[in-house]
């Protein structure tokens, strides 16, 4: 603005500045005797007196007859002449706001037509019609109002913190004497897992030798009943073999085998060519050895449904002299086999009485000797497994206590009883969870599993006791593992009271405790300028 040709306001201002140079009016709504010019703080009023008749700008740019402050002309650089004008671009306004709070604004907002101090004084220039309601008292009272409840809150939280943190102190000098008790038990479980497993090792060790001899004699006897039942088959395809051989040369020719109907693939009532060439699998003839080795391994089963019936109609025209003798010894292997059935289904002696079957079906394999070996290493393995899982529980214990002694609770153990803790929240999609010092998750309201948000990971750096930081949660499909940061707020109770997930896979959780409360800052009251 050219100085020389001063705006309407500045006019205005400008007669007002010398009429009415001491008064309330001229320097806007200070009190005469603080006498401030309009727009400066109150801890600058000393550099704008206006006995001094001279104004040195307050970064020693320049220094100008005092009343050229405020006549809407920058005359200092960093603006401090103009503290009540919008004139120098690096100036600034101050607005005592009287009952409410006092604010600085950067130069340009002076008479720019919008209300920014909540008592008007930035738009001065409007003074007759000035569209700025002084709304200072209202806004006053309701941050009165909120400073007090907030203050409420804060006494009372703070009460409840001090239980907290008595709680929290009385927790961790329980762990700590029972991380001492339990690893005195852990030491004497340990010990005794040892003995006991000592004992465990040395009644294998024999049940070993004795099952391992068990196991051997088992193998010998399957062995031996397994030769014995070859030299019976071998004897019996030997008689099927004599039987086929019609002129007993010790060879079952291709003629031969031509006579025996059981070949007749086709049903014509014949054997054909053909056919025996089939069973001879490209042999000439079979001699003995090849007929069991190859020849029956085709036919036997042809022969095998019931030899008994075989033998005695089928096969009667081709019968020799000692075929009885056969029949008789066939018949002998199935009494045998009957036997065995019988053996195996027998059924049970209607002498004894029930108890006593009961007994019998819990007969040992093994023999006294034996059983009393495997009976002394199962009493040791369950032995050892009880002394295993007692030793196990004590060292989870201690584990446990160890990682609670770790866990950082607060300066003042004052978030040590949230420990072990769950708080819910549900939103329209999600029940949320927090379990303090553990992890957070998520489930769907309509049901299905819980998906981690992040495992206890620490307090947020940087932040105090302000801000907990759960990582590495279930992977996010194309994206990071899951994770939320919790901002702690002073309140009355525990409680999660609001969640949000501001970036994909990334939580936001605000929870709410009396351990969070810290005292608020005392009232500058020298702003309050009521
Ligand atoms: C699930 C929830 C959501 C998450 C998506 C990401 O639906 O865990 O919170 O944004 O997966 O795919």
């Amino acid at each position: 603005m050219d100085r020389r040709r001063p705006s309407f306001v500045m006019v205005t201002v400008a007669i007002l500045f010398s009429v009415f140079a001491a008064s309330r009016l001229v320097f806007g709504n200070e009190t005469a005797s603080s006498a401030r010019p309009k727009g400066v703080r109150p801890e600058l009023a000393s550099f704008y007196d206006a006995n001094r008749k001279v104004f040195s700008c307050l970064d020693g740019s320049n220094s100008i007859p005092f009343d050229q402050v405020n006549d809407d002309y920058c005359d200092c650089k960093d603006g401090s002449d103009e503290p009540g004008t919008s004139a120098c671009p690096n100036g600034h306004f101050y607005c005592s706001n009287k009952g409410f709070k006092p604010s600085l604004l950067p130069a340009s907002r002076v008479n720019d037509g919008i209300c920014d101090c909540c008592d008007g004084s930035d738009e001065w220039a409007l003074q007759s019609d000035n569209p700025c309601n002084n709304n200072c008292m209202e806004l006053g009272k309701a941050e009165r109002e909120e400073r007090e409840m907030l203050a409420k809150v804060t006494d009372e939280g703070l009460q409840i913190k001090q239980e907290m943190i008595q709680n929290g102190l009385k927790l961790r000098s329980q762990r700590e004497s029972d991380i001492a008790t339990k690893r005195a038990e852990k030491e004497l479980l340990e010990k005794e897992k040892s003995e006991k497993e000592e004992v465990k090792l040395q009644a294998e060790e024999l049940e070993k030798e004795a099952l391992d001899i068990v196991r051997q004699e088992e193998d010998k006897l399957r062995a031996e009943r397994e030769a014995e039942e070859k030299v019976k088959k071998d004897a019996e395809t030997m008689k099927h073999f004599d039987k086929m051989d019609l002129n007993s040369d010790g060879v079952v020719a291709k003629e031969e085998l031509m006579t025996e109907i059981k070949l007749d693939q086709n049903n014509d009532g014949i054997v054909s060519e053909e056919e025996a060439n089939f069973y001879l699998s490209g042999h000439h003839s079979y001699d003995k050895e090849t007929f069991l080795n190859t020849g029956w391994l085709l036919m036997g089963h042809l022969f095998t449904d019931d030899p008994r019936s075989n033998l005695t109609h089928e096969g009667e025209e081709h019968l020799h002299h000692d075929d009885l003798d056969d029949l008789d010894e066939h018949k002998e292997d199935y009494d045998y086999d009957e036997d065995e059935e019988d053996v195996i289904t027998a059924p049970p002696d209607t002498t004894n009485d029930g108890d006593a079957n009961v007994a019998e079906t819990k007969e040992s394999k093994y023999s006294p000797e034996v059983q009393a070996l495997v009976d002394a290493a199962d009493n040791a393995r369950a032995e050892y497994d009880r002394a295993n899982n007692l030793y196990q529980n004590a060292d989870r214990e201690v584990e446990g206590l160890q990682k609670s002694l770790e866990t950082d609770y607060g300066g003042e153990q004052e978030f040590a009883s949230l420990a072990n803790q769950c708080f819910d929240l549900n939103d329209h999609e999600y029940t949320y969870k927090m379990c303090a010092f553990d992890y957070c998750s998520q489930r769907p309201l309509s049901g299905g599993s819980e998906t981690r948000l992040g495992n206890w990971e620490g307090w947020s750096a940087g932040k105090g006791y302000a801000q907990m930081s759960y990582q590495g949660g279930v992977q996010c499909w194309n994206g990071p593992a899951r994770s939320t940061m919790v901002d702690l707020r002073c309140g009355l109770t525990n409680a999660l009271i609001s969640v949000n997930e501001p970036a994909k896979c990334e939580y936001h959780y605000v929870f709410e405790t009396p351990a969070a409360c810290q005292p608020l800052p005392p009232i500058n009251h020298e702003h309050d300028e009521l």
